[in-house]
């Protein structure tokens, strides 16, 4: 195969110089397979770019890097059922002693594909004497036991893992020798969902919540077949460990319903393209299909001609697509048809899509997003946090082993601060996943940096069952994994603001390791993309773009909605402020401000009732105005403008202080990006000036509508009589 070299877009965290060490040494690929030809292909194209050279087999000048396969096959697939020893309700991650990490006996004498040379034979010693195998499908080790740095893997997968973790390296890959580096996914799934539309819908466009231009996959109905941008794009992922893709919307309408059935073929040539960089494609599906596309009087799923039209429709999947991951079905949310119309519930109706799928190692993923979005503001009792607990929980245990629960990360919707959703913690039986936005719906829409890796850190290592107990990263990785909305289009950077390809790349890298630190997953984004030994001032580049990115979060929040309150953005769009703009709609989504206090009480005590969801110690931490931690007080509770917060000010003033604090955070990032003139690629520099010229902007609209919002509700001045407008 040849690999991709798309003209007309940004390389991303792959540009030629990021392959420099790679490229410029003497490299052996050992091992057969369509993966392992991906890496060949990888390092070919580096050494014609560097000078180096690779081989297969056969003599040749000494090699430096040996990618290697061990005779060992995992006998599980990435998606297979999880046996008990796989999952075994224990984190993923390597355990010493565990069931993950023992040695098998006679594993050594497994590992012989032949006379390799004597590094192999040593990094193969090496390997068994630390325990370290089997590595598993996706797994790698990394060994260097004297000049020759050597990449064993037990699987193809692993091995283009472990080509880009050796990308990810450079120079530092060639250093001293050192002992077997072991390293496993922590997610057996790590999977975007794409929210693409085939037509341009009339309200969402080609991409619900795109904000990079239109879709890679489709244009106006049709097809795109930018096939290099697709591969180059499989490439992406693979060098950050996505490894499934969901093409399209979760909110499927009539002709993307089609992509199951009469255009299949459009699915499977993007399967095609993705599959040599290890990724599966699912695809969204309506519930309706029986009746939309068979042509059938219902889909209630307990009907036999529902069931086996399903049958047949997957079986014809199957044989277009072999290797298809599943499906992907957001029901009774939203408007989208879902098992309610029939008097079933959410456990009927995806065991019947689980059910046929299960014979080819397929999974559903079920979206736990289903509350109502017809509520009557009036009513206090209706909260929309409680929804998807109130319809999962019950359910717990009754779903297949192949039915994936997707769980949004919070009980809301994607809000820039939510406390973690308390499904999460209420599904011991059940696989689930957690879901996170990378599309930056509420986030800036690609507008606005927002590094969004401490985010996402803070809430995989939540423990909601308490400090030490096991965290969302653990109950992500026993079940079904993580999954993310993609914010890629068409726009040559991929993301429309340059800097949010980092909230992509780190998604994968989260993914494969809930435990990474945010600042070193930037780091090494910056290593890759701004390839240090290109810049003229490597070190005021790095430092600079830390300065940017690492509370550009933090920063949002500050200028954005207050205290865990949440949305206060447009109807419709989500873009920029508008305080009350959902405040006396049907969707769920208040702050209930007054001229007395702002916030939601979901108490036991006195309000909704929601914090009864968590499990101790959150049940309580949450119930207690003196506990509940500032960032999400006004999630939790209904508080007058003087209520002082553990950092001391009050509601009233932290909201001022912040407001302020945010821009002029804002500001001094402008300022920064200026200094990196000349030491960033002109096309990214301008793109990115003119997105903080409108990030400042909308900043600023932020402040002065939310202080004099709260200003004019309250009457209380800001203590250092700044103008509130
Ligand atoms: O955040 C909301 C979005 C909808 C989206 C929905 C969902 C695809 O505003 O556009 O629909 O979530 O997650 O299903």
């Amino acid at each position: 195969m040849t690999t991709p070299d798309p003209t007309d877009v940004h390389p991303a965290w792959l540009p030629p110089a990021a392959y420099r060490a790679v490229g410029s040494r003497h490299t052996l690929v050992h091992g057969d397979g369509p993966l392992v030809d991906t890496v060949f292909a990888e390092v070919q194209r580096a050494c014609a770019e560097h000078g180096g050279t690779v081989r297969r087999t056969g003599d040749g000048p000494p090699v430096q890097l040996v990618l290697a396969l061990t005779a060992h096959r995992s006998a599980a697939r990435p998606d297979a059922t999880p046996t008990a020893t796989q999952s075994g309700r224990t984190p993923n991650a390597a355990r010493p002693g565990s069931p993950e990490t023992a040695v098998r006996p006679g594993w050594t004498e497994a590992v012989d594909p032949g006379p390799l040379g004597v590094n192999v034979d040593a990094a193969r010693a090496d390997l068994a004497a630390a325990g370290g195998g089997p590595l598993g499908p996706e797994g790698f080790a990394v060994v260097r036991p004297g000049e020759v740095t050597v990449v064993l893997a037990d699987d193809q997968a692993g091995l283009l893992y472990g080509l880009f973790q050796v990308v990810r390296l450079g120079e530092a890959a060639y250093g001293p020798p050192h002992p077997a580096r072991v390293h496993r996914p922590a997610m057996r799934r790590r999977m975007l969902d794409h929210w693409d539309n085939v037509d341009v819908h009339p309200v969402m466009g080609q991409v619900e919540r795109g904000y990079a231009g239109g879709s890679i996959f489709w244009r106006a109905g049709h097809p795109r077949r930018d096939r290099d941008r697709v591969r180059a794009y499989g490439r992406l992922l693979a060098a950050c460990g996505v490894n499934a893709v969901s093409v399209n919307n979760v909110n499927v309408h009539a002709t993307e319903a089609r992509l199951l059935t009469d255009r299949l073929d459009e699915v499977a040539e993007i399967a095609d393209l993705l599959r040599p960089y290890g990724i599966r494609v699912h695809l969204s599906v309506t519930f309706a299909a029986p009746v939309v596309l068979g042509g059938l009087p219902t889909a209630d799923p307990l009907d036999e001609a529902v069931r086996e039209w399903w049958a047949e429709t997957t079986q014809r999947v199957y044989a277009h697509i072999p290797d298809f991951g599943g499906y992907v079905v957001k029901a009774d949310s939203e408007g989208q048809p879902g098992p309610f119309s029939y008097g079933r519930d959410h456990a009927d109706g995806a065991n019947l899509l689980a059910g046929p799928l299960e014979p080819y190692g397929g999974v559903v993923h079920w979206r736990a997003f289903v509350y109502d979005h017809r509520q009557d503001w009036r009513d206090r009792s209706t909260d929309r946090a409680r929804a998807a607990h109130d319809h999962f929980a019950p359910l717990d245990g009754r779903f297949r082993d192949n039915v994936i629960v997707q769980v949004k990360h919070g009980p809301m919707d994607f809000q820039t601060r939510e406390p973690v959703s308390p499904v999460i913690a209420a599904m011991p039986g059940t696989r689930l996943a957690v879901e996170f936005q990378v599309t930056q719906e509420y986030t800036g829409q690609q507008q606005h940096v927002c590094y969004l890796a401490p985010w996402w850190s803070e809430l995989l290592r939540f423990a909601p069952w308490g400090d030490g107990e096991r965290t969302v990263a653990d109950v992500a990785a026993d079940g079904g994994g993580l999954v993310a909305v993609s914010n890629v289009g068409d726009d040559p950077f991929w993301t429309g603001h340059p800097l949010a390809q980092a909230n992509l790349y780190a998604f994968g890298r989260l993914a494969w390791d809930p435990k990474l630190r945010p600042e070193a997953v930037l780091d090494e984004w910056l290593d890759l993309t701004f390839a240090p030994a290109t810049s003229a001032d490597p070190a005021l580049l790095r430092r600079t773009l830390h300065q940017i990115m690492d509370d550009s979060w933090r920063s949002y929040e500050r200028y954005t909605a207050p205290l865990g309150v949440g949305f206060m953005v447009r109807p419709g769009h989500h873009y920029g402020p508008d305080v009350d703009g959902y405040e006396y709609t049907p969707w769920g989504t208040y702050h209930f401000a007054d001229r007395d206090g702002v916030g939601v009480d979901r108490t036991r005590a006195t309000g909704t009732g929601f914090t009864g969801q968590y499990p101790p110690p959150w049940s309580q931490t949450y119930e207690s105005l003196a506990a509940c931690p500032d960032e999400l007080l006004l999630f939790f509770h209904h508080v007058p403008y003087d209520h002082v917060l553990h950092s001391g000010s009050t509601v009233v003033q932290h909201i001022y202080d912040t407001h302020f604090d945010g821009v002029a955070e804002v500001e001094a990032t402008c300022r920064r990006w200026e200094w990196l003139a000349g030491l960033v690629d002109p096309t990214v520099h301008a793109r990115v000036t003119e997105r903080l010229a409108e990030q400042l902007r909308c900043a600023q609209e932020w402040r002065d509508q939310v202080n004099a919002y709260f200003h004019r509700k309250s009457g209380v001045p800001d203590a250092h009589g700044r103008p509130l407008h």
